[in-house]
This record gives C-alpha cells, sequence and structure tokens, in this order.
C-alpha cells in the first residue's frame, strides 16, 4: 500500500467517528434559513453539503484545510529551482488534511508517473472524433473511455463492503489524475500539432511532464502550469464541476464517470470555458478598436456595447466571491515577475481599471470584480499556447487534483446519494398568495 494511503487510512476511522459523534450530537441544530427568492437564483447562498478539501469565504477568497492562496504558494513544497508550488503538494493537503513534506510530495509525482499508462482504446476513441470537435467535449469523452480500468466498478460488482467502497475509489482517484495529462496532450498536440505527439519523459514532476507532453519545455512556462495546476485545483464544493462530479458520484457512479459529469459542467462559458471567453473577447475588443493597447475610454465603450447587446463580460462576476479573485492576483504577481511589458498583460491589467466601476453602475452585479478566468489565457499566450479554445482542458486537468480528494472523502463518510426535494410555481403561489 502507498504512504499516502496509509496515511489517508489512518485518519479514516477517526474521521468518521468525528462525523457521527458531530452528527448524532448537534444533528437537529438550525444552520440557516432559505427563502423563496433562492429557489429561483441557482440556490445562491444555501448551505447544501459537506466538501473537506477546501473552503470559499466571498471576501477572503478560497482556503485550502485553512490555507490561503497567498500563504499555499510559501508553504508548499517546490521543485529543485522553482519559485512555484508543486500541485502534487496541494492534492497532498487537501487529502490528508496537513502539510506535506519533500518526500510526500516526491512521493506522489512517482505514484503518478507509476500509474500513468493510458491504454490504447483512448487514443483509437479520441482519434476517431472529428478535430472540430470542441477540445473539452473530446477530452470528457476520453475519461468516460477510461472507465472500463475502474477498480470501484469492478469490485463493486463483486460484492465490495461499503465500508472499503474509499479504498477502491482511492485507487481511481490516482489512476484518473496520473492518466489525464496525458490524454490531454493527446488532444491538444492532434487537433493543433499534424498529430505529432510527444512521449512522456520519467522522473520528474506531473506538471513538468505535463508541459513536455504539450511541447514546452521553457522553463518559465513550466513553473506556470505548476501554478495553475494549483491555483485551479479546487473552490470547495458549490460550484458547478465540482457539484456536479459530486451529484454523479452520489450515486455511486465510478470516479470516471462522476469526473467526466464535472467536466461537462467546466466547459460551460459561465464557468471554466470562460476562460477561453476572456481571450476571444480580449482579441475581439483589441482588433475592432485598432490594435495595440486601447486606452481607458476606447475599452469603456467597447464594455458598454458588450453590456447593452445583452452579453455578459467574461472574467468578470462571482456567484461567491464579492472581491478580487486572489487566483487572480497570483496570476498577476506571476504576470509582473515574468512579463510585465507584454501587450496583452497590459491590457488585462487595463481592462481591471476599467470594467469593475461600470459593473457596479449596472445596479444589479453583484461582484465587479475579475475571477480566475480574467488573467490565465494571456500568461499561456505568452509563452505560445495560442490555441485558446484547448484552455479549459487545462483547468479540467488541475481540477482532478480537488475532485478526485472531494470524492474519496465523501466515500470515506459514507455520504448518501444526493436528492434534494423541488416543488412547483404553482404550489409555491398557493403556499403563500393567499
Ligand atoms: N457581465 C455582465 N453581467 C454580469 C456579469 C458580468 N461579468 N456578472 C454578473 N452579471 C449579471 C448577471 O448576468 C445577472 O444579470 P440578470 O439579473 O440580468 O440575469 C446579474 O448581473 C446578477 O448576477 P450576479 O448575482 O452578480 O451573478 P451570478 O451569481 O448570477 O453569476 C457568474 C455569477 C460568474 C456566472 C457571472 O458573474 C458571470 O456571468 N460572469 C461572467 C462569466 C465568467 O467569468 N464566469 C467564470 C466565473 C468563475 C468560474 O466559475 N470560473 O470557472
Amino acid at each position: 500500500m502507498s504512504s499516502l494511503k496509509k496515511k489517508f487510512e489512518e485518519q479514516l476511522s477517526q474521521s468518521r467517528i468525528k462525523v457521527k459523534n458531530f452528527v448524532s450530537d448537534y444533528g437537529d441544530k438550525v444552520i440557516g434559513e432559505i427563502n423563496l427568492r433562492q429557489l429561483y437564483s441557482g440556490m445562491r447562498g444555501m448551505l447544501s453539503m459537506i466538501t473537506e478539501t477546501s473552503k470559499l469565504d466571498p471576501n477572503e477568497g478560497i482556503r485550502f484545510r485553512g490555507y490561503t492562496l497567498p500563504e499555499i504558494q510559501d508553504v508548499l513544497p517546490r521543485a529543485e529551482g522553482s519559485n512555484q508550488p508543486l500541485p502534487e503538494g496541494i492534492f497532498y493537503l487537501m487529502l490528508i488534511g496537513s502539510l506535506p513534506d519533500e518526500k510526500d510530495v516526491k512521493q506522489i509525482s512517482l505514484e503518478l508517473e507509476k500509474r500513468s499508462n493510458v491504454p490504447n482504446h483512448v487514443f483509437d476513441v479520441i482519434n476517431n472524433l472529428p478535430k472540430d470537435m470542441h477540445p473539452m467535449t473530446q477530452f470528457s469523452i476520453a475519461i468516460l473511455s477510461l472507465q472500463n480500468g475502474s477498480n470501484f466498478s469492478v469490485s463493486y460488482k463483486s460484492g465490495l463492503n461499503k465500508l472499503d467502497y474509499w479504498d477502491a475509489t482511492f485507487e481511481d482517484a490516482l489512476d484518473l489524475i496520473a492518466r489525464i495529462p496525458r490524454v490531454a496532450a493527446y488532444i491538444y498536440r492532434r487537433i493543433y500539432h499534424n498529430e505529432k505527439y510527444i512521449e512522456p519523459i520519467k522522473g520528474v514532476d506531473w506538471s513538468k511532464n505535463f508541459a513536455h507532453m504539450l511541447g514546452f519545455s521553457d522553463s518559465e512556462f513550466i513553473d506556470l502550469i505548476r501554478l495553475y495546476m494549483t491555483i485551479h485545483s479546487d473552490h470547495e464544493g458549490g460550484n458547478v464541476s465540482a457539484h456536479a462530479s459530486h451529484l454523479v458520484g452520489s450515486a455511486l457512479s465510478d470516479a470516471y464517470i462522476s469526473f467526466s459529469a464535472g467536466m461537462n459542467g467546466l466547459a460551460g462559458p459561465l464557468h471554466g470555458l470562460a476562460n477561453q471567453e476572456v481571450v476571444r473577447w480580449l482579441l475581439e475588443m483589441q482588433e475592432s478598436l485598432g490594435g495595440g493597447l486601447p486606452s481607458r475610454d476606447n475599452i469603456s465603450e467597447y464594455v458598454q456595447k458588450s453590456l447593452s447587446e445583452g452579453k455578459v463580460i467574461p472574467g468578470f462576476g462571482h456567484a461567491v466571491l464579492r472581491k478580487t479573485d486572489p487566483r487572480y492576483t497570483a496570476q498577476r504577481e506571476f504576470a509582473l515577475k515574468y512579463l510585465p511589458d507584454d501587450e496583452l498583460f497590459l491590457l488585462v491589467s487595463r481592462v481591471y481599471e476599467v470594467v469593475p466601476s461600470i459593473l457596479e453602475s449596472t445596479g444589479k452585479v453583484k461582484n465587479p470584480w475579475p475571477n480566475v478566468d480574467a488573467h490565465s489565457g494571456v500568461l499561456l499566450l505568452k509563452y505560445g499556447m495560442t490555441e485558446y479554445d484547448f484552455f479549459t482542458v487545462l483547468f479540467g486537468v488541475s481540477r482532478s487534483l480537488g475532485i478526485m480528494a472531494q470524492l474519496i472523502w465523501s466515500r470515506a463518510l459514507g455520504m448518501p446519494i444526493e436528492r434534494p426535494g423541488s416543488t412547483t410555481t404553482d404550489l409555491m403561489i398557493k403556499k403563500f398568495s393567499n
């Protein structure tokens, strides 16, 4: 058994007892009220599930097991010569609940390398997809096609004990995280690089291998991928991708099916696809304003026009956050260090100066500040990854860390099938308008 799995198992029985006692002692405590409006507004603000890996505070941003993003960047182990945390470390933190040391992180890199083989039929499946199918759709299909290797599905069929669900899920989760960079890179090289595939390398961390398979060897780009994989990994449980995975997983669908469902949610323009939409929007704006770095007044006019046409400004706003996303700030700091004079970075910065007050002036946007997606694209463009329709796949690879850690915990704590109630408008009218 791997040391990561052993460490997880060591705290499992204690966690199960803690939850059981807590619910038995405090299960009847009221934790909030729900009003009618919330039923019509995407359940905003309804506390409705337990997600152990991270918690999103509207005014502070994400905390992973209590650590803010700047703290994470400070305390997680790094690869030699690197300025960024290794995403293996954040996976350890989310799963185990405490900080890893360098040895823990190296073991995860090694474990992922050992599990990284992708069966040939998955490549066959991808090869049979039209190249103009969106990369996220291809990614989701490819993840589903890994499903016949699911430990959980096979063990369940042969009568797996409920108490051991977590174990088979742990195996699937690690396999999935290990394999999807290869799958993502294959999709990328097939669509955009004439099917010139790059074999994985051994003895390096998960992100470096991923960057290599995508076709990048620049050490700054590799660090960018480490940062990107770390900051996109998790955002508590209610966001569309995490929640979709959790919901599907609650029916005891295995890790592959659950994660693919989450990726279908990430592929929506109001969620992860916003990262490609931001780039498209920035480039279209730049072109329509005559190229170069547009003035604040011109940007302002363009933004007003987008709004008047009933479009959203991609990369701005959030369902929970009420300030600039710390993930945006982390990327801005990267840009200030490595590409302070880059024209598109300057454009992103200028958009940041202009957009919030315009969104605020609409009187309806609850959070006028930029989110993670407002910044990620221009960094990738700078290093030569220009195919922005692919960017959400990178987000998806990163999200596997959080969603898989969440799924292992859900199985370990025996979380039941999700089945919230619903009602109809007429029933609500009958109830309240008499
Ligand atoms: N541009 C224009 N209008 C916006 C807006 C934006 N960036 N953000 C919110 N609004 C509008 C909403 O569309 C809504 O309008 P209506 O009342 O006419 O329907 C109104 O302001 C109130 O919305 P809200 O309560 O502030 O925001 P929501 O919680 O409903 O939605 C969204 C949050 C992120 C979906 C929203 O801010 C948005 O559409 N942003 C642009 C897309 C985007 O960047 N998505 C990525 C979010 C982060 C993420 O998940 N990354 O993966």
